[in-house]
């Protein structure tokens, strides 16, 4: 049967896709955090673009192309997340990339990327040299750190009125990035830095209590993500810390919640991908998505669900030049790099450096104990420098 033929048959539900053996495979990949401590965080990337792949693949069939999406767990390891980036460079039907999540793996995982002309689109990763490098096939949805960063010491010092603050990070490219930013501008707009510290502790923080005992800072912020900071929040409170906290998007998942208990009541976050309720444009993705995986899509999972959605825009538009032709890797990249799309995030172009010419940032707070906070500010914003 022609695929003409079968299009009406497919939208009518009557037969599955079926596709000769000549028929043309092209992947996109999501690459995250599927197992580990970040997992929760992870599956929300992987679904978001799962959705968005699964939506494609009628009009793909249509053209005779397989449209496949290949999850990879990057376990948020900067080692797996090479040994993953080595791997895919080599599998000639990945064509795009949807991820990393964690700004620490990205970087390098793209050194590799950059190498075999693999474009990335990242949902996620907020640390700036991700784009500073100014890689042609390497672009991010989001916003960056040293807008994130200080966009929640305005907050803190000016709107909350923050005075002694202690700042502390996870020593990730993201977590130790954004901690700096945050530091750097509460000192700036004349809040008194008490310390600022780097963990990797995982489970006991009384180190960092006692250190807040003798300093006494009126607000904490913590640069990492939600496996540590929710725990880091909760032992604070069970201690009688009284000091605000804040953390930047890492804390972005029901997870952190989870983790911290009845003590996320109050807290703070800054994100770059903001609750679902934040964009009119989402609603139908909302639906979709929970009809599909039974359970409510979390903020990344709009940023994957767009950063997969540019993919297949820059895919579809290659294939209909050429069409039979499978699109080359520098191509999707230049296609990918100039264009114009209408996400359900909001308008997506990306400047020269692969940065989204205007990001949304967001301050959320936990009014409740509950996923997502509430919506206290929003600031649009261009990356630094443009
Ligand atoms: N920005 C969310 C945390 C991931 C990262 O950039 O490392």
């Amino acid at each position: 049967m022609n695929v003409s033929k079968m299009l009406p048959l497919l939208a009518a539900g009557i037969v599955a896709l079926q596709f000769t053996s000549d028929a043309q495979t092209i992947k996109i990949a999501s690459a995250c955090p599927l197992s580990g401590a970040q997992a929760a965080l992870g599956e929300m990337v992987k679904l978001g673009a799962q959705l968005a792949v699964e939506e494609a693949q009628s009009a793909f069939a249509a053209h005779g192309i397989k449209l496949e999406l290949t999850p990879q767990d990057d376990q948020a390891s900067p080692d797996v997340g090479v040994a993953v980036a080595k791997r895919m460079v080599n599998d000639a039907e990945i064509l795009g990339v949807v991820g990393h999540f964690n700004s620490g793996v990205a970087i390098p995982a793209s050194e590799v990327y950059k190498d075999y002309d693999l474009c990335m689109v990242s949902p996620a990763n907020t640390n700036p040299k991700v784009t500073e490098r100014r890689y042609p096939n390497i672009n991010r949805v989001c916003g960056r750190d040293d807008v994130q960063g200080p966009v929640g010491a305005e907050f803190a010092v000016t709107e909350l009125k923050a005075k002694r603050v202690l700042v502390i990070n996870d020593k990730t490219a993201y977590g130790q990035g954004v901690a700096e930013a945050f530091k750097q501008k509460a000192a700036g707009l004349g809040a008194t830095v008490v310390g600022f510290v780097g963990t990797e502790e995982k489970a006991n923080f009384q180190s960092l209590i006692l250190q807040m005992k003798v300093h006494k800072p009126d607000f904490v912020y913590f640069g990492g993500i939600y496996d540590q900071g929710g725990l880091l929040l909760k032992q604070m409170r069970e201690k009688s810390i009284p000091a605000v906290f804040m953390g930047p998007d890492g804390m972005d998942s029901s997870e952190f919640v989870r983790i911290a208990q009845n003590a996320a009541l109050g807290a703070y976050y800054t994100t770059v991908a903001g609750p679902v309720d934040q964009y009119p444009a989402a609603a139908e993705f909302a639906k979709s998505f929970e009809a599909k995986f039974t359970k409510k899509p979390e903020s990344f999972a709009l940023y994957a669900y767009d950063s997969a959605n540019v993919l297949i825009a820059a895919l579809k538009e290659l294939t209909l030049q050429n069409p039979g032709q499978t699109p080359a890797r520098v191509d999707v990249c230049k296609a990918v790099r100039k264009i114009s799309f209408p996400g359900i995030t909001g308008l997506i172009e990306f400047n020269d450096k692969g940065d989204r010419k205007k990001a949304d940032y967001y301050i959320v707070q936990l009014k409740e104990s509950a996923y997502p906070g509430t919506t206290v500010k929003v600031i649009s914003a261009g990356p630094p420098g443009n």
